[in-house]
């Protein structure tokens, strides 16, 4: 698929404020504070700064809506699981993300993201299940350029294993920085649409 047009429509900071339900499927990107969702979105649409992104968590503090080639959106959503922004915003991003899931009329794909270093948090695992009951998502691990080739197979069969996903599963490795992903998370897209 080739990107010829991607465009920020609106910011929204709590469900009532979200664009009414089209007809355009939307695909929602979800995952913990700095797992790199805003990062993904800007390598995916090869935008530099479309959508904001920092070193610092909490940076995305509103699901903001960018329409692609007039045929879906792409939905950025806040991070959840970050412990420094206020106890009245982590509740927001969080209601904002479950909102959505739960009430979203309109037909949605969910991006779920997770830093391929780690293994996934408490929070991740929440959230995940959460997920679960709404929507089959996309795993994607972000950042993979930052592990070492020798241990990717070894961090995938972590991450899989706390998923209780089976090794067949598909999940997508992504890096922007070795441009990893990219090819196949568009394949997808434009499987779907
Ligand atoms: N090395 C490397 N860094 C990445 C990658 N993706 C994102 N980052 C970095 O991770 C940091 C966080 O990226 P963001 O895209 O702002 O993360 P986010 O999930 O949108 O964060 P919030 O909006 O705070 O929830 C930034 O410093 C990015 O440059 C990647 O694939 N590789
Ligand atoms: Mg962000």
């Amino acid at each position: 698929m080739i990107i010829k047009s991607s465009d920020i429509v609106t910011s929204a900071g709590d469900f009532s404020t979200l664009p009414k339900a089209s007809d355009m499927l939307e695909f929602v990107l979800i995952g913990k504070s700095n797992v790199g969702k805003s990062s993904f979105i800007n390598n995916l649409l090869n935008r530099k700064k479309l959508a904001r992104t920092s070193s610092t968590p909490g940076k995305t503090a509103t699901a903001n809506y960018y329409i692609v080639n007039d045929e879906f959106y792409i939905v950025d959503m806040p991070g959840y699981g970050y412990a420094k922004v206020s106890k009245s915003e982590k509740f927001r991003f969080d209601k904002i993300i479950k909102d959505y899931l739960r009430k979203r009329e309109a037909d949605f794909i969910v991006f779920f993201l997770l830093d391929f270093r780690h293994k996934p948090t408490e929070n991740d695992l929440k959230m995940y299940n959460y997920i679960l009951n709404y929507a089959n998502p996309i795993i994607v691990l972000t950042k993979v350029d930052k592990v070492k080739r020798s241990m990717r197979d070894k961090n995938l069969k972590v991450i899989k294993e706390s998923l209780s996903l089976t090794e067949e599963d598909k999940a997508i490795l992504y890096s922007t920085v070795e441009k990893m992903g990219r090819d196949e998370v568009l394949r997808f897209i434009n499987d779907v649409i």
